[in-house]
């Protein structure tokens, strides 16, 4: 079991996994997608309803790319915990769907920021004598360091050697590949902020079929306005925030074609990236709201 009152280290994350797909070996299977820079697991979790049929549409979330961001790695394991623990509930959601989820994408990162340096962004990589880390979330090969990331080894946005330099970016660019045409939907957590970005990160212009991506995020966030009357921002990472190329929602989007990508930045409480434990449930459950909303307006479209 997991509780919600406390951030959970990887090793504690992993267990939890493999706790559920042994309890639920029908529907919740585990996978060691690869390994971190530093050798540490990096697991996904796929949760199906257990009717046997295969190549279904998957939906594919992952949390943690950033380090420092724990709302976001708790955020996902509520997921993980809902649909595999609560599946009466939930079942409507992983009728048409299998879900894919990796809830530690860094774990290094992750790791260190528990013990080190709380706010620790990037992954463990060392670069220079100097510096270590690359930013995962500017190391995806697609328009890769044209703008807002740094070349810069000791710069938080460093954009990394060459693309796909990291291991953790790597790794979740085999999944997404190997999801293409099944891959109707991938969200991406971090924090934070209250929004839900969609493409493009890259450039202020939008993709043709931004209208799709506008539909699903502003249904999550009405969802969570009528739930708890917490405001989300919805628009293009580019419009909202600001252009920084090399993210894994455009690399989604653009090259692994999946219809709708959305990065959604979880709550900080007034606390930035560091909420106090017992805001943790709220956040999250409120979190699942959105995410539930958001599948559901897929389910209708795809
Ligand atoms: O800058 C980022 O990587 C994300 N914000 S955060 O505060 N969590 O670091 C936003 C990413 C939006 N997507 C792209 N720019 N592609
Ligand atoms: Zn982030």
């Amino acid at each position: 079991s997991v509780s919600f009152k406390a951030f959970h280290r990887h090793a504690e994350i992993n267990a939890y996994l493999d706790e559920l797909a042994a309890a639920y070996p029908s529907r919740v299977s585990v996978q060691v997608a690869g390994k971190s820079y530093e050798n540490r697991d990096i697991k996904t979790i796929t949760i199906t309803n257990g009717d046997g049929k295969t190549g279904k549409n998957v939906i594919f979330l992952d949390a943690g790319i950033h380090a420092r961001e724990w709302i976001a790695h708790a955020g996902a394991l509520y997921v993980i915990h809902q649909l595999a623990e609560n599946f009466a509930v939930n079942s409507d959601l992983l009728k048409n769907f299998d879900w894919v989820i990796l809830p530690v994408v860094n774990p290094d990162g992750y790791e260190y920021s528990h013990t080190t340096t709380r706010m620790w962004r990037k992954t463990r990589k060392p670069i220079s004598s100097a510096c270590y880390g690359t930013d995962a979330n500017r190391n995806f090969d697609f328009h890769w360091g044209e703008v807002g990331a740094s070349s810069y080894s000791c710069s938080d946005t460093f954009k990394g050697e060459t693309a796909f330099s990291e291991p953790e970016t790597q790794l979740i660019r085999d999944l997404l590949l190997s999801l293409t045409g099944r891959g109707k939907f991938y969200l991406t957590l971090h924090s934070y902020g209250n929004y839900l970005l969609y493409p493009w990160g890259w450039t202020s212009a939008l993709p043709s079929s931004w209208r799709d991506n506008d539909e699903v995020a502003q249904a999550g966030a009405d969802a969570i306005k009528s739930a708890t009357g917490t405001k989300y921002t919805v628009g293009s990472s580019t419009n909202v925030l600001y252009a920084a190329a090399g993210g894994s929602d455009d690399y989604a989007f653009g090259v692994a074609n999946f219809p709708v990508s959305i990065t959604m930045e979880l709550p900080a409480g007034g606390t930035g990236f560091n909420p106090s434990t017992s805001q943790i449930e709220g956040f999250v459950s409120e979190t699942w709201v959105g995410i539930k909303a958001m599948a559901q307006k897929v389910a209708e479209k795809y």
